[in-house]
């Protein structure tokens, strides 16, 4: 009961606090003042959908929904028909990415207890733990070459972005950095680069660094709030990012020397975990603006907002 307990505050009362249990949350962080209005909604809450992810062919969006009464990998159609559900499994599923051949997902499942990266086919079959530790494991990202995949994970006792093979062989950490937390990668379209988020610098900031692990570097410079989940656009100039810089979370985006940093969503709710479409015309994101977690889609200059699920 307490593991269930612990596993529930990990997905719904989310804030900075627990990046450090080695599995990123999966809604929006929230900052501390925050922390006892979501804690109060876990007794009356409503569904959730956030973590959109663009198939490679810009035709599906791939998103976790606890609206099964935990949560689920779906899929979708980029104009949100066709809502299905991968995973139908009791335990926590979510953060999907799709690999780039469009036939595999990955997902985080503590479906063994603890946080492992899966794999599956698109149809939800041929289900496997790619990770097998029993540390937490978290956040998969593929190389565009679909040979390997980044991922966090907390068995050094700080999260540290590691990569492994495909088949889940050869798992080794990058970042080794153990006097700070490293999490959230996301691999550049021309596979040299990964983009992640760290608070080595007393909050978190978006680096980046070469796909072995050196050359890491801040990109967002932005010391007074916490900026995470990076995104790489298809054409490999752009990164979409959240920050807090406002005082609430909002979708930005800058080159990726780390200038122009725009804020597309200027909403006073919620905003993150953009994904961008592979033609690089739309980003798909997550927001609270209608009072849960919905996925929305824009233009990548912020504007033609449209909401793409519709829950009560
Ligand atoms: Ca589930
Ligand atoms: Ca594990
Ligand atoms: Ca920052
Ligand atoms: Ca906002």
């Amino acid at each position: 009961m307490k593991k269930y307990l612990i596993i529930l505050l990990v997905v719904f009362a989310v804030s900075i606090l627990f990046i450090g249990i080695g599995c990123r949350e999966n809604v929006l962080p929230i900052e501390e003042e925050g922390l006892d209005e979501e804690l109060i909604d876990l007794t009356n809450r409503t569904p959730d959908d956030g973590y959109p992810f663009w198939s490679p062919d810009g035709k599906k969006i791939a998103f976790e929904t606890d609206r099964d009464g935990n949560w689920e990998i779906y899929t979708m159609n980029a104009d949100g028909s066709g809502q299905a559900n991968l995973t139908n499994n009791l335990a926590e599923d979510f953060i999907p990415s799709w690999s780039p051949d469009g036939k595999k997902i990955t997902f985080n499942s503590y479906r063994d207890g603890n946080g492992e990266i899966y794999i599956m086919n698109t149809d939800g079959s041929g289900l496997t733990n790619l990770t097998n530790n029993p540390a937490d494991d978290g956040n998969p990202s593929w190389s565009p070459d679909g040979k390997k995949i980044t991922f966090n994970s907390y068995r050094d006792g700080i999260t540290e972005i590691y990569i492994m093979n495909a088949d889940g062989s050869g798992q080794a950490n990058l970042t080794n950095n153990p006097e700070a937390d490293d999490s959230d990668p996301f691999w550049s379209p021309d596979g040299k680069m990964i983009a992640f988020e760290s608070n080595r610098d007393g909050n978190w900031e978006i680096y980046i660094m070469n796909a072995d692990g050196s050359g890491q570097t801040n990109l967002t410079n932005s010391p007074a709030a916490s900026d995470g989940t990076s995104f790489w656009s298809a054409d490999g100039k752009m990164i979409a990012f959240n920050s807090y810089r406002n005082g609430n979370w909002e979708i930005y985006i800058m080159s990726i020397d780390g200038s122009g940093q725009t804020n597309l969503t200027n909403n006073p709710a919620d905003d993150g975990f953009p994904s961008w479409s592979p033609d690089g015309k739309k980003i798909a994101f997550q927001s609270f603006r209608d009072g849960n977690g919905e996925i929305y889609i824009m233009n990548s200059d912020g504007s033609g907002l449209k909401r793409l699920i519709e829950e009560e």
